[in-house]
């Protein structure tokens, strides 16, 4: 994958994930194979929130007054909203800013929700699209300008720790929710200057794309009490007092899609893990024209078998030479393809290709255990692709003692880490040097010097080219 950037164009269109002819900047088609990637990466992520949010759907629409209110937030996406100024040929008295996040067409609304205490925490989520008018390159599910898979979450406390718990808690449902993908990522609190607008703090997930550019694959924003003064946010206390709540927020996007055909793919193609798989096991029957009928009812009763048992599973009985369709089935990533002639029938076996390593191997088939064998390969599977990636990801996050390593090391981009002071002017300065962005803040750096002021370093900060 020389090129990854081509690459995944090529792959985007030849697995029928997402067809980029449409005719808006930044607005893509979401294909059958795609949206059904999308669709089962959504029902992991839905069974992480249901457990203690509640789904729900705000109009698309607000009004100009509303997403004005909150003037850090507004400021921070100005140059990003699209307007909506008449209904058919009639002005509008008051523009409508199509949504680029939700917080200003819900909070008007959670006004009203929130009333004691006892209502609290409240928390809720939408899966939606959202629009907004990106000035950088855009590239599909990277960066686009309607983000079709906007999931975003907002949560309602009485005080400060709940927000915090909060976000840490969002943390854990990130990382489950990647690593069941065997994505890769950091979690770093973004510089002040790149926060979320209107937010106290910012935490972000950043994963590491096969150019080595990193991308940010979900971030988590403690609001504190910001938006609640701003749209007066109020709650009752046991006293009878009335107090602003606490927020935070939480969002994924579509390049959870991007880092799932990113990451795990290679030169043949997809490599797909089993829980996004719209096919996880193809079945491809080796016929010769001896024994024919018997291959093809052999491989079709075991397809059903697998699918009683919850698997999505393909029997491809087309008249097509094999070859033609494991390139096919490879191209589109099916974690794990079964061959089976009149041969292996005869001697209890199969042959099975598994996607994440290319290997060939014999399976002995027996009718109890055929279940429970084809699951532990998937289960590997899963395994392996996660293995990998961390691998790789880790390998791609440098230590750099100085100013002068730090520009040196990330000429092969990925991730440098260093000592830094925290302050602002110096973590330009940083910038200006290395030619590169500060992406986030780690962890506490303990009798260590900033590389570039030489006072005591307050953190250890990482370094990266972004998309
Ligand atoms: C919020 N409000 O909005 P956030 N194309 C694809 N993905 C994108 C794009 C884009 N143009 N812009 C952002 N993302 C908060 C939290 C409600 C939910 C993705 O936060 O502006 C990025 O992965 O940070 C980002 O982390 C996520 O959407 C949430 O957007």
């Amino acid at each position: 994958m020389s090129n990854f950037s081509e690459w995944f164009h090529n792959i985007l269109e030849e697995a029928e994930i997402i067809d980029t002819r449409y005719p808006i900047k930044g607005m893509h088609v979401w294909q059958p194979q795609g949206f059904k990637i999308r669709k089962y990466a959504l029902k992991l992520l839905r069974e992480l929130l249901d457990d203690d949010h509640e789904e729900v759907l705000f109009p698309l629409l607000i009004p100009e007054d509303e997403l004005a209110k909150e003037a850090i937030h507004v400021k921070g996406f100005e140059e990003e909203v699209y307007w909506i100024t008449h209904g058919g040929l009639t002005p509008l008295n008051k523009k409508l800013a199509l949504r680029p996040t939700s917080e200003t067409a819900m909070y008007p609304i959670f006004k009203l929700w929130v009333r004691s205490h006892s209502d609290l925490p409240m928390k809720f989520y939408q899966v939606v699209n959202t629009f907004r008018y990106e000035t950088k390159h855009t590239r599909p599910l990277i960066r686009v300008r309607e983000i079709t898979t906007f999931k975003e979450a907002h949560t309602i406390h009485v005080n400060s720790e709940g927000a915090q718990n909060q976000v840490n808690d969002a943390i854990e449902i990130y990382q489950s929710f990647f690593d069941q993908l065997g994505i890769p990522y950091i979690v770093t609190r973004r510089p002040d200057w790149d926060k979320f607008p209107g937010a106290d703090y910012t935490m972000a997930f950043d994963t590491i794309l096969p150019d080595g550019k990193t991308l940010q694959i979900g971030t988590v924003h403690n609001l504190g009490q910001t938006f609640a003064q701003t749209f007066d946010i109020t709650y009752e206390t046991a006293d009878g007092e009335h107090e602003h709540v606490y927020q935070t927020c939480y969002g994924l996007s579509d390049r959870v899609i991007a880092s799932i055909i990113g990451i795990h793919g290679d030169s043949s193609g997809l490599i797909l893990p089993p829980s996004v798989a719209p096919y996880q096991v193809v079945i491809v029957p080796v016929l010769f024209k001896k024994g024919a009928q018997e291959v093809i009812d052999f491989c079709r009763q075991l397809a059903n078998k697998l699918k009683k048992h919850g698997m999505r599973v393909h029997f491809d009985d087309r008249d097509l030479r094999a070859g033609k369709k494991y390139y096919e089935w490879e191209m589109r990533g099916v974690p794990l393809r079964l061959e089976i002639g009149p041969r292996d029938i005869a001697n209890n076996k199969m042959v099975t290709l598994r996607r994440d390593t290319m290997e060939k191997e014999f399976l002995d088939y027996h009718e109890e255990t055929i279940i429970n064998d084809i699951n532990q390969i998937l289960t590997d599977i899963t395994g392996n692709l996660k293995n990998k990636a961390w691998q790789k990801f880790n390998e791609n996050i440098r230590p750099a003692k100085s100013l002068e390593e730090a520009k040196e090391l990330i000429q092969n981009r990925g991730i440098i880490s260093f000592n830094w002071c925290g302050d602002e002017s110096c973590g330009k300065e940083i910038e200006e040097f290395v030619q590169v962005d500060i992406l986030g803040l780690q962890q506490e750096s303990q009798d260590e010097k900033c590389i570039n002021c030489n006072s005591p370093s307050k953190t250890i900060a990482l370094l990266a080219k972004t998309y």
